[in-house]
């Protein structure tokens, strides 16, 4: 029962996503590689595209549980305030809100559920020059409410409640003829969102998941699984992996992080492994060049700015050099003196001469490929 509403739904979430792809941009997660396994979606790539050797960036893991209308308390419980909050001009509205199939909900029981349709707030028609206003209170701190216009179920947006610092107090959203402008805000808790129309077709404002809209939308982050959850990263070429601890991205439930800087340039490989809920994960995902994706990570060069830099491997490779040598002539200078021991003191001098010239050519030579491998840059 459970998994076959959970794959009945993923059919009809994969179907819905396959028809709006191409219509609907992503945003920041666009170059991520994002896939569904076990009734969870996951978005993997690095924090920071492109991705460039040798900065900071880290690993990025967002996790969603794709949700039906139904099971966010949605529609089929709450027809009757659906019905009174939007009375006017709302032919479009009701076929669109039979529910797909349930998918089963496990959250904690005092847990708000943001995405629970119109649990938030719900606004009536907003007309063309009139306003709608919410105040979060301490309770949504640290929360991403979704919402959207129950006139318009592509018209979506989310608020974002942080206690940041840099979280403003006060936050003006225009409501256009097809999207929230900005779609994104944060505001502080206390604070206030208001809507203004600028269109003269009537919106609304109403929290939580539309139902049967895109993929960006119409999921529930899945929280806390920094504990169950771990990322090996891959540098392909190389083969040389690291397991990373996941943690909690603050104010952004559901993504996860791990510290990293990428120090070879290509393609990478990430795999997501462990546990989200009862459910086991093991998921690789790629980086472009590995048909993935995700970014590459790409030479730093270009950014560079007065002086290119060498890359570690160009410095690995110069100093190895420069060792091998310098040991060549330590070697040589070594077996002459040996060869010598029975003749004369001024011919070992001689050769011990050799032997220390040659040692500092080796040195000369290794601080030369150094040199030329700071300048091919
Ligand atoms: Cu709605």
């Amino acid at each position: 029962m459970f998994s076959g509403a959970l794959n009945a739904f993923g059919v009809a979430f994969l179907l819905a996503v396959t028809a709006v792809v191409g219509t609907q941009a992503v945003g920041s997660v666009l170059a991520h590689d994002d896939r569904e396994t076990g009734g969870y979606k996951f978005v993997v790539g690095f924090r920071v595209e492109p991705a460039y050797e040798g900065l900071p960036n880290g690993v990025d893991v967002k996790v969603a549980k794709p949700v039906a209308e139904d099971q966010s308390s949605g529609h089929a419980g709450m027809q009757g305030q659906t019905s009174q909050s939007h009375s006017q001009g709302m032919a479009m509205q009701s076929q669109s809100h039979q529910g797909i199939a349930a998918a089963p909900k496990e959250e904690g029981g005092a847990m708000i559920d943001v995405a629970a349709h119109g649990a938030i707030f719900s606004s009536p028609a907003v007309m063309e020059g009139g306003t709608f206003s919410f105040e979060p209170g301490n309770e949504l701190e640290g929360k991403a409410i979704p919402y959207h216009s129950h006139l318009d179920h592509s018209i979506t947006g989310t608020i974002t409640v942080s206690s940041d610092s840099s979280a403003p107090a006060m936050v003006d959203v225009a409501i256009h003829d097809s999207m929230f402008m900005p779609v994104d805000v944060t505001v502080a808790p206390g604070g206030k969102v208001v809507w203004i129309s600028m269109t003269a077709t009537p919106q609304s404002v109403t929290s939580g998941l539309a139902p049967s809209t895109p993929a960006a939308v119409n999921e529930v982050p899945v929280e806390g699984l920094e504990e169950t959850l771990k990322v090996e990263i891959k540098h392909v070429a190389t083969g040389g992996t690291r397991v990373l601890d996941l943690r909690a991205m603050p104010d952004e439930p559901g993504r996860y992080t791990a510290d990293i800087i990428p120090t070879a340039q290509g393609v990478y490989e990430m795999r997501v492994f462990g546990k989200v809920g009862e459910t086991d994960i093991d998921e690789t995902f790629a980086s472009f060049g590995g048909g993935g994706g995700f970014s590459d990570v790409l030479p730093a060069s270009d950014l560079q700015f007065p002086d290119r830099l060498p890359g570690v491997r160009q410095i690995e490779g110069a100093v190895r050099g420069a060792i091998d040598t310098a040991e060549q002539a330590q070697d040589a200078a070594l077996s002459a003196q040996a060869a010598s021991a029975g003749n004369g003191r001024a011919s070992a001098n001689t050769l011990g001469i050799i032997g220390i010239i040659l040692g500092a050519i080796g040195i000369l030579a290794g601080a030369g490929g150094l040199t030329v491998a700071m300048r091919k840059r």
